[in-house]
């Protein structure tokens, strides 16, 4: 659809924000650090963290620093377009108010509010797009989530089927009814995920959001271009519309020791090359759990910004 892959030729730089519980752990538990992507702390391989546990998490989850408005301020000054942003990573937390589930921020927090409805709002105002990243098959907390509990509170057998039609398609019309235009959903990791039931997400996002473009990581080769592997900056031409997703450090999500900054050179290095290849850049940064966006990548990004302010038509 011409008019939905209009998207990657007017704005091929976005940013993309892992954001969520485990950014309040920042790969540290019990004291012990973990080294790895700290969205997925919760895995055995990682703090091996139960579901009982994890779900604590909420009740002293208050991110007090997050600012919708500096946020979307910092992706305008990087010369970004859009902001791509966690609505529900693998681990199942709900980072907007969601009616379908009472693992969510607005629910579950002290915080009490939705920070996607104030970054859609921001959004709006500075004429910067929004899209949402859903983890749509694996889910580590729902009962029949894949990777998740196999039973429910009372023991009872949870199928995928009752994690999709309870919480993840619903979740879906969620965030495609509530938050205003959006420009694209990201998916990720489809694994085992059968076709029917993406195409019944895709139906919902095509119902919701005609105009949104969807990641090829929906699975099945239903989105609507293709990606490469995580961190991917390709040496060759790569035909087709493609997006390259990459992040500023190591981790994608917070983890307190990641000092391993791209510098504002490297960025722009990993830019063009993508964008010169035809392709589409998404940089992650990984703001704390507090919400704040760590002091060193919004003057990475501020200063690599700088020369794509010069060169506009990148
Ligand atoms: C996934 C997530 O598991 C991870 O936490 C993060 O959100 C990242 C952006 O996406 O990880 C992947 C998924 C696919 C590939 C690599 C990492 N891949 O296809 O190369």
């Amino acid at each position: 659809d011409a008019e939905r892959g209009q998207l990657f030729n007017d704005g091929n730089y976005a940013m993309f924000v892992h954001w969520g519980l485990y950014s309040t752990l920042a790969n540290k538990v019990d004291g012990k650090t973990y080294y790895g992507i700290g969205e997925w702390i919760m895995n055995p391989r990682m703090a091996d963290i139960p579901v009982e546990a994890y779900m604590q998490l909420p009740a002293s989850f208050n991110p007090t620093e997050f600012d919708a408005k500096a946020l979307v301020q910092l992706a305008k000054d990087a010369g970004m377009k859009y902001i791509v942003i966690t609505a529900k990573h693998h681990e199942g937390f709900a980072m907007y108010d969601s009616a379908c589930s009472d693992f969510d921020i607005v629910d579950a927090t002290p915080y009490g509010q939705d920070p996607l409805k104030a970054l859609s709002l921001a959004c709006e105002e500075a004429g910067i797009g929004l899209g949402v990243y859903y983890s749509h098959f694996q889910d580590w907390t729902a009962p029949g989530g894949g990777r998740g509990p196999k039973v429910d509170a009372e023991g009872n057998a949870v199928s995928f089927e009752d994690y999709f039609v309870n919480k993840c398609l619903p979740q879906i019309d969620e965030l495609t009814s509530n938050y205003g235009p959006l420009e694209l959903i990201w998916f990720d990791t489809p694994a085992s995920i059968s076709k029917e039931h993406v195409e019944q997400l895709i139906a919902v996002v095509r119902k919701n959001q005609p105009k949104a473009l969807i990641n090829g990581r929906a699975g099945h080769g239903l989105g609507d271009y293709q990606g490469l592997g995580d961190m991917e900056v390709p040496l060759r031409n790569v035909p087709g519309m493609w997006e390259s997703v990459d992040t500023i450090n190591d981790s994608w999500a917070y983890a307190w020791y990641d000092e391993n900054w791209k510098s504002p050179k490297e960025i722009l290095r990993r830019l063009i090359g993508t964008v010169a290849r035809g392709g589409t850049y998404m940089l992650n940064v990984g703001p704390r759990g507090d919400g704040s966006v760590p002091e060193r990548s919004a003057r990475t990004l501020r200063s690599s910004g700088e020369w794509i302010q010069e060169y506009p038509q990148v």
